[in-house]
């Protein structure tokens, strides 16, 4: 039989509940305590969405979907861990399960189709520092870097655009347009030379030419509140822009985004809508992947196809 792999699937992580949200704040800002200010903001923006926290609880979902998946394809093979990069069960925890079960060969899956040095990398460097810390012997670890352009992931956000489009007014889809949107960053990533930006403008194209559109751009939303330059347009921005050129409606495609959570449920559903109400133009959102079946068949594809393509040496 063929050696058995790990696939570490990695996620954003979320807080646990309310009391966690400051502990959780402080790791995204690399331990960093935030201002009262910026952490009673966090804590309204959870309790307007009704202090739920399903990334998680998503996230577990999507890893034993993508087992059973895999299990189906090449059965015995393959085994998946979850690690979270700013909540438990954190990565370093998914590579010691990883190495506790005695699996010698690992690929790093993050759940987030665009790679930049600042996102994917700051997995990828995780990973490799609890490879580094936890001494031999340790799993050999290659990762998919990005797989913005999957052409299963293509068509699932193909029938995701056209199925918010079809839920406008006949008037409404006659003068509407698509904004396909990712996490913003910040915009010094550009001048480093970082994949990010075309790798988004890619995955709009391929959607766009699937599905005959006309009338669509890309947008970057949830951009951070620290005082650098982030990258933009910013959605809000390109949202009031459409309104002022005379379109009826906007669908949001957050193709950069693959589960419901805050950045979704808050910064779309609340905050992108009063703006559009506010403008004068209807907006509607695209469903979230989560644990759709053929979101995990294109997971489970691009998980096949990087360990058919990577060569491991066995040192
Ligand atoms: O539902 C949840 O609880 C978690 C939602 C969540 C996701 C997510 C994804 C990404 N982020 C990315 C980059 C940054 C950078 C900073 C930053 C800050 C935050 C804060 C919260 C937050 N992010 Fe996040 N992100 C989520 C949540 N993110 C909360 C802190 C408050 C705020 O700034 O809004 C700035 C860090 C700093 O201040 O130093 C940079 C990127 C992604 C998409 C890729 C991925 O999923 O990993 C990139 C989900």
């Amino acid at each position: 039989m063929s050696e058995r792999v790990a696939v570490l699937a990695m996620a954003y992580g979320t807080a646990a509940g309310p009391d966690d949200i400051e502990r959780y704040y402080m790791d995204i800002r690399g331990g960093r305590p935030p201002s009262p200010e910026l952490l009673a903001e966090l804590k309204d923006r959870y309790a307007a969405i009704g202090n739920r926290f399903p990334l998680l609880e998503i996230t577990r979902r999507q890893a034993t979907a993508l087992e059973k998946e895999l299990e189906l394809r090449e059965p015995g093979r393959f085994k998946v861990y979850l690690g979270m990069k700013h909540s438990p069960p954190f990565i370093a925890e998914g590579v010691a399960r990883i190495r506790g079960d005695g699996i010698r060969r690992g690929v790093g899956l993050v759940l987030a189709p665009h790679y930049s040095r600042m996102s994917v990398g700051t997995y990828i460097e995780r990973v490799q520092s609890a490879l580094r810390e936890d001494g031999e012997p340790s799993p050999m670890f290659t990762f998919v870097e990005s797989w913005y352009d999957n052409p299963e992931f293509i068509d699932i956000l193909s029938s995701r655009v056209a199925e918010a489009i079809a839920r406008l007014r006949p008037h409404e889809q006659e003068g509407c347009a698509v904004v396909f949107t990712a996490h913003s960053l910040p915009a010094r990533i550009v001048s480093e030379g970082d994949p990010y930006p075309a790798q988004l403008q890619e995955t709009a194209d391929l959607v766009a030419k699937n599905l005959g559109l006309t009338s669509y751009l890309t947008a970057w939303q949830s951009a951070g509140r620290t005082p650098e330059p982030w990258l933009g347009p910013d959605l809000g921005h390109v949202v009031r822009e459409l309104a002022r050129e005379g379109h009826s409606a906007v669908v949001v495609c957050a193709c950069g985004f693959v589960a419901d959570h805050l950045e979704i449920l808050y910064d779309l559903d609340i905050e992108a809508r009063r703006e559009a109400a506010t403008a004068g133009i209807t907006l509607v959102r695209t469903e979230s992947m989560n644990d759709d079946p053929a979101f995990i068949r294109a997971l489970t594809a691009v998980v096949l196809n990087h360990v058919r393509q990577t060569v491991v040496s066995s040192e």
